[in-house]
């Protein structure tokens, strides 16, 4: 046997190492099983925007030095359409709060350091094979160390934080769970360019040849995103067809020219999005991407992740200190509500910014019309707006 827990996390993501620093702050036992190493981890790039509910979180529980550096504000975006383009400042509607952006790899390092700095344990290159026993009071988790021996960890609870192909989902009793899944039939080119920012704002746009994004990152990178025929290989898309595409889309020759560089790397996003329900299966609780895969187009998922983190920690700590199980009964339902807001708005926002692809392969009118109308609402009406905003940094 490798060792015991109270906790066993799987998965060193968001979900995992803030799950983790909070039990250890609390004085609960628990370890952090990571598949990948950490060199891995610390430079796994994904976007960054960060919800005022986030950092306040992380604030909260001394998680947010990084972020308070290093992290921008961000209030503005900027639509370009068929119709011309508009601004929303939406960091002063609705509620008046903007995202934080901070790359999700530097919060992913800030929160590793601050778990080991306090004497938490993260087994990196310990790939978690499956999870057995969760009907009972010791659940274990086989697992394949790095010189590839197998060994078995025992614990009183298991949070599975190990993304939507993790072994937390895998584990589970066939139908102790249902899936419920959607694909969008929209996928996205993911690029990160060594080009400083060509607009001071999240720059979105429609075009008969498909969506364009344009996100800041820093000073000098700059993440784009292009929608692309499913089943697009990165190899599909030189760096001269890049950019001339994302001119063409982003209206360049209108608006503005683009910043160009060097792409540095790019990566194929396929839409989907599935919610498990519940989320918990006996002594096994499914956290961020295990439970809930949510497309990047309002930039959700680490947001939940962090907040689902929070709720369990709460949950755990009643119940290991206390004998006070409630928060882990209502666990589930708390966080489906929050998981099911998140996927609606999101759902509003791929209808809002593509056009969806019927079984015929392309694009229908009526569709069409309905997309072109939101968009048109939403540039008019400041209730819209209002609404937009809220929901747009809200989690
Ligand atoms: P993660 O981050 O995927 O971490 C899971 C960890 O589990 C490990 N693992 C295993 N470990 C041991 N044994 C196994 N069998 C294992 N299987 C997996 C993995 O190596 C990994 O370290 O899940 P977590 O913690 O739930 O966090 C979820 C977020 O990462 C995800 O929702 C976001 O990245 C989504 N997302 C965004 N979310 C936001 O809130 N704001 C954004 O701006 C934003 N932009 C994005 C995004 C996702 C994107 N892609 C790549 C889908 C932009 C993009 C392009």
């Amino acid at each position: 046997m490798a060792g015991s827990a109270d906790v066993v996390i799987l998965g060193a993501g968001p979900a995992g190492l803030v799950l983790g620093n909070l039990l250890l702050r609390d004085g609960i036992d628990c370890v952090v099983l990571e598949r990948a190493s950490h060199a891995h981890v610390r430079q796994r790039t994904r976007a960054g925007f960060l919800a005022p509910a986030t950092v306040r979180t992380l604030a909260r529980h001394g998680l947010d030095e990084g972020l308070r550096k290093r992290g921008q504000e961000h209030g503005v975006c900027e639509f370009r359409t068929e119709d011309g383009r508009f601004r929303l400042d939406y960091g002063l509607l609705g509620k008046g709060e903007p995202h934080t952006v901070y790359p999700q790899h530097d919060l992913v390092t800030d929160l590793a350091a601050l778990f080991l700095g306090v004497g938490g344990r993260i087994l990196f290159d310990t790939e978690v094979l499956d999870v057995t026993g969760v009907d009972g009071p010791r659940p274990s988790v086989t697992v394949r160390e790095p010189d590839g021996r197998t060994a078995r960890w025992r614990a009183r609870y298991v949070a599975a934080c190990d993304g939507r192909h993790g072994a937390g989902r895998r584990s589970l009793p066939p139908r102790a769970v249902r899936r419920h899944h959607r694909d969008h039939g929209v996928s996205w080119l993911g690029l990160l360019a060594e080009a400083p920012p060509s607009l001071d704002a999240v720059g979105y746009a429609t075009h008969p040849r498909g969506f364009a994004g344009h996100m800041a990152r820093s000073p000098e990178v700059t993440r784009y995103y292009l929608q692309c025929p499913r089943g697009t290989e990165t190899g599909d898309w030189s760096g001269d067809r890049v950019w001339e595409e994302l001119e063409l889309r982003l209206r360049a020759s209108e608006f503005g020219p683009l910043m160009r560089g060097r792409v540095l790397r790019s990566t194929v996003v396929d839409f989907e999005s599935d919610v498990l329900e519940p989320l918990r299966h006996g002594s096994l609780f499914l956290v961020g991407d295990a439970a809930s895969l949510i497309s990047p187009s309002a930039a959700k998922g680490a947001n939940l992740a962090v907040l689902e983190a929070e709720i369990l920690a709460r949950a755990l700590a009643d119940d290991l200190h206390h004998g006070d199980a409630e928060g882990l009964d209502r666990y589930s339902a708390r966080c489906l509500e929050h998981i099911w807001r998140a996927q609606e708005f999101s759902h509003w926002m791929i209808q809002l910014l593509h056009r969806v692809p019927g079984p015929d392969g392309g694009a229908s009118p009526f569709q069409e019309g309905l997309r072109r109308a939101r968009m048109a609402e939403l540039r008019n009406s400041p209730t819209r707006q209002n609404w937009f905003a809220e929901h747009y940094v809200g989690v």
